[in-house]
């Protein structure tokens, strides 16, 4: 369906376990409702080492997959669909850079500023293009369509 698909882009957000171990859960979700994100789905998921691999699969053959792969095994992590106007970009903006170190210096404000310690341990993730959104989304949340409506799919 086209109904609501640039008004209502969804965008697959994550707490990482640094983000939920050091209680960060409440000041980044009001950052995300003051911002005009609705909450669409949230679940908490442990990752194991597999479904880890698997969802950061393009950086498979960099150097430092294996010490990401063990960082988001640590503990467990908030996945969240969010859902506004020109959500995947306005979420990447909001979490600032990947390296948190920096993010303190050029991006004060940001997510990343806010509970991210280095170019590894950054408290958040978000889907960097509209492909990426509905991979993500569907990798998390089965059921969601990111065509702007739900579409529920019978299980046999
Ligand atoms: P994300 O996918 O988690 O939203 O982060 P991103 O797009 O800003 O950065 P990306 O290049 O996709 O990297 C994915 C995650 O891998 C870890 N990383 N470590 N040690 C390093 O040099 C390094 N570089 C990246 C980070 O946790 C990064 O978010
Ligand atoms: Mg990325």
């Amino acid at each position: 369906s086209s109904n609501g698909s640039i008004l209502n882009e969804k965008t697959l957000a994550m707490i990482k376990p640094d983000g939920l171990f050091g209680n960060y859960t409440d000041r980044i979700k009001n950052v995300i409702l003051e911002s005009g994100f609705i909450i669409f789905k949230e679940k908490v998921v442990q990752l194991d080492e597999d479904s880890a691999a698997s969802f950061y699969a393009e950086h498979s053959m960099r150097s430092f997959f294996s010490s990401l792969v063990k960082y988001m095994t640590s503990g467990p992590v908030l996945v969240m669909v969010l859902e506004k106007e020109n959500a995947v970009a306005d979420w990447r903006t909001l979490i600032g850079p990947t390296d948190a170190s920096k993010a303190k210096i050029s991006h004060p404000h940001s997510i990343r500023a806010l509970c991210g310690l280095d170019s590894e341990k950054n408290c958040v993730h978000g889907s960097d293009s509209t492909q990426s959104a509905e991979r993500e989304i569907s990798f998390f949340f089965k059921e969601v369509s990111t065509g702007g409506l739900v579409t529920e799919h019978d299980e046999l």
